[in-house]
């Protein structure tokens, strides 16, 4: 734990510790006339599901008029525990969006959802009217335990409903308990007039007043259905189910993506099994570790502070012996169980109570109006119409829940009417990807991501046509940096950006999401992705084995054959 005779710690360590549980001078600085926070609330206001950013499109223009300085706005995330919310929320935050945002809403890579472009003087405004509809910020972003993802399934089966249940009560125990969230976003910051809403005792009975060293992310999915890529976490539930119900859960700890390609000693890691827990010492188990990673994570270096890190440094047996210090008891070892299926849950599928849901790909997440395509307008429509349940998923998707049968027919009429392509019409490549924000909100990125992916798969689309392999299932994500808020280190192709305009080019993960990709091309041009990625389409097409994915296919060959061939097809203009 930090302590005041250390000097080495990071300066947001100190920054947490002396903030009184994350009050700093949020208060005071957001009714001061300033567009902008200071640093040291910037980092504390993450806590608080707000990012401080500025429009780096607009840099350019600004410059060239002559204008000093950045035009903040801020972007404002929503946790939802399974991704589940109601269609009432859900229009709230369209209207907030139209309001005080870009008018644009992002479904996000953990089933949360994000306002963009928030300038500071509507920022009470926007997190006060998201907890009036029952949503809240708190603990979005932040060094605490993240959105807590869960299959969004809503079947009726006794598995998923306790899996669901599950996330909400871990993301209920995990949530800060710091009454200032309330005290500063649900109050008039002027007359002070609002009632206060839950609060507490000024005491963090887990993460004590210097919160975790990182930010801690958890997820609860199935073997047959590994929809939240449980292996990326840093603790994962793997729901084990017999005669329909939940036995217990393998244990998963140690995931990651993030990695500074400049720091050797920084890398993403798939998640290691670390035990077996029996459903009612689920939240128990999970306590001990993130207790662990509290009093042991790093510190002193942020790009060395998450679980991962810890877990390399002492090896499995190390930690496993201090979880058990924590937990009180000996841990059991994990069930022969592994993950086997990925499921999107796009388009149609029967709940089992007789009502339907139905999967709407929403690309990289992005519910926008634009001339051509209404989305914005045929979710809320949707909404309106049959006030469907809701639920986000991991693939930035939306799920419309409880439809009545008779109802199917007039929820297609409504996307097809205002031009949004149904599930059924769009390509399995396009359906399996994803990007990252990036460009131009996010201050972090170093290649456009979002808004370059539909482009790149346009021209996939018709590359894999070439070569029959249109209705193939494999993952392409994108990220506008290598911090893989996408997850591309563990997909088929993965497209990190890595300079101005160029991107690393990963290939060998899977759908399953239990194994990472490797680097096959670095430094490709945008306009280069798909003709690099080419020739290893043709070998595919040409030497797969029965039943192999493109995935599976890299993987078994390895970087050095799949260049060789690449070089090969090149020279002689193989022919397509
Ligand atoms: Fe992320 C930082 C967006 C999921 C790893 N992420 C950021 C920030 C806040 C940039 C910043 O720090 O200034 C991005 C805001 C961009 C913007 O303008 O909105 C950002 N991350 C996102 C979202 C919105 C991407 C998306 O397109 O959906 C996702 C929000 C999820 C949510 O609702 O909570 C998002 N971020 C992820 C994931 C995927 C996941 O968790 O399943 C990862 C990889 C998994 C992991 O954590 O290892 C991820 N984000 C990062 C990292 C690298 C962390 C690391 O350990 O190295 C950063 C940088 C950091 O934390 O310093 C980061
Ligand atoms: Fe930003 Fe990088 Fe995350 Fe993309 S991967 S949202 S560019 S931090």
């Amino acid at each position: 734990m930090p302590t005041d005779e250390n000097p080495q710690l990071d300066g947001g360590e100190l920054v947490k510790e002396s903030s009184d549980y994350l009050r700093g001078t949020i208060a005071d600085e957001l009714s001061d006339e300033n567009d902008f926070f200071s640093k040291s609330n910037v980092g504390l206001l993450k806590h608080h599901g707000t990012y401080q950013q500025d429009d780096r499109d607009a840099r350019a223009t600004n410059r060239q008029q002559g204008k000093k300085g950045k035009e903040f706005i801020f972007m404002v995330r929503t946790k939802l525990p399974g991704g589940r919310l109601t269609s009432q929320q859900l229009l709230a935050e369209l209207d907030l969006c139209d309001e005080l945002g870009d008018t644009t809403l992002r479904i996000t890579s953990r089933q949360g959802l994000q306002l963009h472009g928030v300038v500071k003087s509507d920022l009470h405004a926007a997190i006060e009217r998201i907890n009036e509809v029952q949503l809240t910020t708190l603990g979005a972003c932040g060094d605490v335990c993240r959105n807590v993802m869960c299959c969004p399934a809503p079947l009726t089966s006794a598995a998923h409903k306790q899996a669901q249940d599950l996330a909400h009560a871990v993301a209920d125990y995990f949530a800060p308990k710091t009454p200032a969230y309330h005290e500063i976003w649900l109050r008039d910051p002027v007359t002070g007039e609002k009632e206060l809403v839950g609060g507490g005792e000024s005491v963090e009975p887990i993460y004590g007043k210097c919160y975790l060293p990182r930010k801690f992310k958890m997820a609860v999915g199935f073997p047959d259905d590994n929809c939240v890529d449980l292996y990326t976490h840093d603790l994962g539930f793997m729901a084990i189910a017999e005669n329909d119900g939940v036995v217990g859960y393998n244990i998963l700890v140690g995931g990651g993506q993030g990695t500074t390609p400049s720091v050797e000693t920084t890398f993403p890691a798939v998640a290691e099994k670390l035990c077996f827990v029996e459903p009612e010492q689920a939240i128990a188990l999970a306590e001990a570790v993130v207790k662990v990673q509290r009093d042991y994570g790093c510190r002193t270096n942020r790009k060395q502070a998450r679980l991962k890190y810890l877990i390399h440094d002492w090896g499995m047996d190390q930690f496993r012996a201090k979880v058990e210090e924590y937990f009180g008891r000996a841990l059991t070892d994990s069930r022969p169980d592994d993950v086997r299926g990925f499921n999107d849950h796009m388009g149609w599928s029967e709940q089992g109570d007789g009502k339907w849901c139905y999967g709407l790909n929403v690309e990289n997440g992005r519910i926008a109006d634009g001339p051509s395509r209404q989305l914005k307008e045929a979710v809320r429509e949707v909404c309106r119409t049959y006030e469907p349940g809701i639920r986000l998923t991991s693939h930035q998707s939306i799920l419309f829940t409880d439809v009545e049968a008779e109802q199917r027919e007039g929820l297609v009429d409504i996307l097809r009417k205002l031009n949004v392509t149904p599930t059924e019409d769009v390509s399995a490549v396009r359906r399996w990807s994803m990007a990252c924000v990036a460009w131009p909100t996010c201050g972090l990125s170093i290649t456009e991501s979002e808004r370059a992916l539909p482009g790149v798969i346009d021209q996939l689309e018709l590359e894999l046509e070439q070569y029959g392999l249109s209705s193939e299932e494999f993952t392409v994500r994108m990220t506008g940096c290598p911090n893989g808020c996408a997850r591309p280190y563990n997909c088929d192709i993965g497209l990190v950006g890595r300079a101005k305009e160029k991107y690393t080019v990963f290939v060998g993960g899977r759908i399953l999401g239990d194994r990472l990709n490797f680097i096959y091309k670095d430094m490709v041009p945008a306009d280069e992705i798909v003709a690099t990625l080419s020739p290893l389409f043709a070998y595919y097409r040409d030497e797969r084995t029965a039943g192999e994915t493109f995935g599976d296919f890299c993987h078994r060959q390895g970087q050095a054959d799949l260049e060789a061939w690449a070089d090969k097809f090149s020279a002689a203009g193989v022919d397509e």
